[in-house]
């Protein structure tokens, strides 16, 4: 543990080698094309399939009516987050109205993806548009169409803590109304008296950010291959999930089919960034056509349908208030968020931003917090789980703020902040909203970023650009996180409405030859799970990585899994493995003591030789046990034959890997382009098992940030119709664009697991967009501006810089 070992998995993934749902090919395997609404909301009036029918090539065309018995549960959602939430029934297919462009009216199942495809173009529908809601205010203004009609409005749920017995955060007629918060509420809880602080503040920021929609644009899209196997009574399902053990539930409740017929294998999955944690509609669909048509059914996305169909994340319009005194001491916080859902609700869309609401205070350690959130109906693609999930749209908004009251005080933002941070600590520490944060030195990652940014000498360039009159402009951008990870504690995760089970699984067996398996219930898709979880065993079993074989993805190979999301593997999974690994070597003294005739208590470990205190010479290795323990001709008097450990782990708490960034970027003030010069962070996610796979991590994770800072960003038509639905329209960063990371780490052990290991999946991603923003605004404050939205592409800068100078 601690090194930097190549990961195991890649000689593979690069060598053309690895196995993606769409290489899979079964004997009679049919494939499944989907018609998509191109509105954004309209009845369907006429649908007729027949047509399809007679083409050659086609098996089957399907439409929702006809098999509409076969979900009794439709798509499921699973998070429920208030008494009071609106939860409509989502048909894989639907039946009577389409609510987004892409949703599904009709299938056709053919012998090939091309038939299949051309068939739908014979499917006559006749549609009646209606107006639809594509904006979050419009469609909670007063008689709005409705997305979903049954519940009179388009609002989904209400959330609030800290705020009880007031209806609206901000809309009270009356400050004094505020009076009487300090209520905690049922989970994430707030605090102290907002209102009572914003009046006694010296000043109050008030800003509104909007988190543009973005998509989680994984290198592999979504497929999955259905298939009634011989030998097995029910279905086998291969996907490219990231969460395999919760589709074998969700399907099960979805259709009908008992979850012990349900066999769910994730290949090689080529990315998913929380988007492919959901169970969709095209793969409840292939179940339950495999099932009825007795033969294997392939549906592969392409990226149209993967930017229209799969989840968007994001979709956030936060109003959110800070009050600090003039010595820049924060004295309370409220935020008001609406929160798109889309138009239905996938596997956890209602819980994305209450999971964030807890860490709007990020690292900062003040009296009063408050927050309301309102989920919205819209005629959207739905949204959910996208990389950070919650916690980058929190992170934003302390962080400009933050940003934000320096400029107001006229203080050094790294100072505004040092002044709010938590002392250094390393036991469990309630932040304003109630989480028990796990361990912090905020101070020696900040000190460490301004070090390796050299900020005085940035500061000097600054001004010397300012004062010359320089068309390019430096900007220095801040932001320190905290993110919730090890998700998680399952009563904790119970009380965010994502009803629990957030423990982990590992099984650890040495083989006759002394080799090693380690099962695993977490689900790797591109983390290295295979090298870290190897490190883990290798270090407490005494062999080498090469030694172990971890096994992953697949729930009869795997029976208990929890799967991988919330940056959760590590603080459990490969706890789950270091127990359980810990298990083996102790049953293995045991062993040990028997074939060396000596009392279990005088048996020492260490480096893959147990040995008797004191009499080194006398030992055996481990693998001389695990071969004794699996023949088993002389074991001590009852014990089970085998060295084979297993761990169901249940984390005390989540982990809160922390950190400083340092964007620097030059801004281009005639043509608006940004370029990001150098980006420094300074992350702390405890010790860390394989430096390679963090550093990979983090890169990953910042392009994500910067991307959604600068060129990301989902837009639609007013008729909903979504402009960028091709790789064309829709910019994703690549090296180019990015500057080269200056990455350095701090070490604070978590004091939630034996290791101290905390996440590190999602940091970048947090980190980097209120850095970069915030970057942009400090070359372009002398100008008079006080926020860019984003993505800051080069015309929103610029019109931003012409406004400012009175030329708009
Ligand atoms: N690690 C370590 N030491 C630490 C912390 C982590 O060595 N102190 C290593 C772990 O051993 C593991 C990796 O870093 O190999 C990530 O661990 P962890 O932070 O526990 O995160 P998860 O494995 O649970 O990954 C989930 C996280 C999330 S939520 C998203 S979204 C995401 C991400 O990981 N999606 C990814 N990284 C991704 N990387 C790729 N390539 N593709 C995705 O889809």
């Amino acid at each position: 543990m601690g090194g930097g070992l190549p990961r195991k998995e890649d000689p593979n993934l690069v060598t053309g080698r690895a196995n993606w749902t769409d290489n899979i090919k079964l004997p009679g395997m049919l494939h499944l094309a989907m018609l998509r609404s191109p509105f954004a909301r309209a009845k369907i009036t006429k649908l007729d399939v027949s047509g399809a029918l007679e083409r050659p090539g086609v098996v089957g065309a399907f439409t929702g009516a006809e098999l509409a018995d076969q979900w009794p549960g439709g798509v499921p959602c699973g998070a429920v987050v208030s008494d009071q939430q609106n939860s409509p029934f989502f048909s894989p297919i639907v039946t009577d109205e389409v609510r987004h462009v892409g949703d599904v009216l009709a299938v056709v199942v053919a012998s090939d993806r091309y038939t299949a495809q051309d068939a739908l173009e014979s499917i006559v529908v006749d549609y009646e548009p209606l107006p639809p809601v594509v904006n979050m205010e419009a469609a909670l203004a007063e008689g709005a169409p409705l997305v979903h009609e049954e519940f009179g409005t388009n609002e989904c749920f209400k959330y609030t803590a800290g705020v009880e017995g007031i209806d609206d955060l901000f809309d009270a007629p009356d400050d004094t109304q505020l009076e009487g918060g300090g209520v905690r509420g049922p989970n994430v809880g707030g605090q102290g008296d907002t209102g009572e602080a914003m009046r006694r503040a010296d000043v109050v920021i008030k800003e509104r950010y909007i988190q543009q929609r973005v998509l989680p644009t994984a290198i592999e899209p979504r497929a999955v291959v259905a298939s009634p196997e011989p030998g097995h009574q029910g279905i086998v399902m291969y996907s490219s999930t990231q969460v395999p053990h919760l589709l074998k539930i969700v399907l099960s409740l979805s259709t009908g089919i008992p979850e012990n017929e349900i066999r769910v294998v994730a290949p090689d999955v080529g990315g998913g960034f929380g988007s492919k944690l959901n169970l969709y509609r095209e793969e409840i669909i292939a179940v339950v056509l495999a099932k009825k048509l007795g033969t294997p059914v392939k549906y592969v996305e392409d990226r149209s349908e993967n930017y229209q169909a799969t989840i968007h994340g994001r979709g956030q319009i936060q109003d959110i208030e800070l009050a600090a005194n003039s010595d820049g001491k924060i004295l309370g916080l409220r935020v008001k968020l609406l929160d798109d859902m889309g138009a239905y609700l996938q596997l956890l869309t209602p819980a994305i931003a209450v999971s964030g609401a807890a860490l709007f205070p990020g690292v900062y350690n003040f009296e009063n917090f408050a927050i309301e959130i309102k989920g919205v109906f819209t005629n959207l693609t739905p949204t959910d789980a996208y990389r950070g999930a919650g916690r980058p749209e929190a992170c934003f908004a302390i962080e400009r703020a933050m940003d934000s009251l320096a400029r107001e005080l006229n203080m050094d933002p790294a100072e505004v902040r040092r002044r709010n941070f938590f002392e250094p600590f390393d036991e469990p520490t309630a932040n304003p909203a109630g989480l028990q944060y796990d361990s912090f030195n905020l101070q020696a990652v900040l000190d460490r970023a301004i070090e390796l940014a050299d900020y005085e000498s940035l500061r000097a360039e600054q001004q010397r650009r300012r004062e010359s009159g320089d068309p390019v402009q430096l900007g220095i951008g801040f932001s320190t996180y905290t993110e919730i990870c090890g998700l998680g504690p399952s009563q904790a995760l119970a009380g965010l409405g994502l009803g629990g089970g957030g423990w982990e699984a590992a099984n650890v067996r040495m083989l006759v030859t002394g080799k090693v398996e380690v099962a695993t219930g977490t689900s790797p898709h591109g983390q290295g799970h295979e090298t870290s979880w190897s490190q883990i065993a290798a270090d407490v079993l005494g062999v080498t990585p090469d030694d172990v074989d971890v096994i992953h993805g697949d729930t009869d190979a795997v029976p208990f899994g929890r799967d991988t999301y919330g940056s959760r593997s590590l603080a459990v999974g490969g706890i789950a493995v270091y127990h359980a690994a810990n298990k083996v070597v102790e049953k293995g003294k045991k062993i040990a003591a028997h074939m060396l005739e000596a009392s279990e208590e005088d048996i020492e470990f260490e480096g893959g030789r147990f040995s008797v205190a004191g009499s080194p010479d006398q030992n055996v290795t481990i693998q001389d046990v695990a071969g004794a323990a699996y023949l088993a001709a002389d074991l001590p008097e009852g014990m089970e034959p085998v060295l084979n450990e297993s761990m169901i782990y249940d984390p005390p708490n989540f982990t809160f890997p922390f950190g400083a960034h340092i964007c620097v970027s030059e801004v281009d003030t005639e043509t608006g382009k940004v370029k990001l010069r150098d980006y420094i962070a300074v992350d702390d996610c405890g010790p860390v098992i394989n430096p390679t796979i963090v550093d990979g991590q983090l890169h990953g994770g910042l392009a994500q940030g910067i991307a959604q800072a600068l060129y990301e960003g989902v837009i639609y038509d007013e008729e909903g119709n979504l402009v960028t639905a091709s790789m064309v329209d829709y910019m994703i960063p690549g090296a180019p664009e990015l500057p080269n990371f200056t990455l350095d780490r701090t070490v604070t052990p978590s004091p939630s697991n034996p290791l101290g290991v905390k996440g590190v999946g999602e940091a970048g991603t947090i980190g980097a967009p209120p850095a970069v923003i915030n970057s942009i605004v400090d070359a372009l404050s002398p100008l008079g501006i006080k926020h860019i939205d984003m993505p800051a592409s080069p015309m929103r800068v610029w019109k931003a810089i012409q406004n400012a100078q009175g030329k708009q």
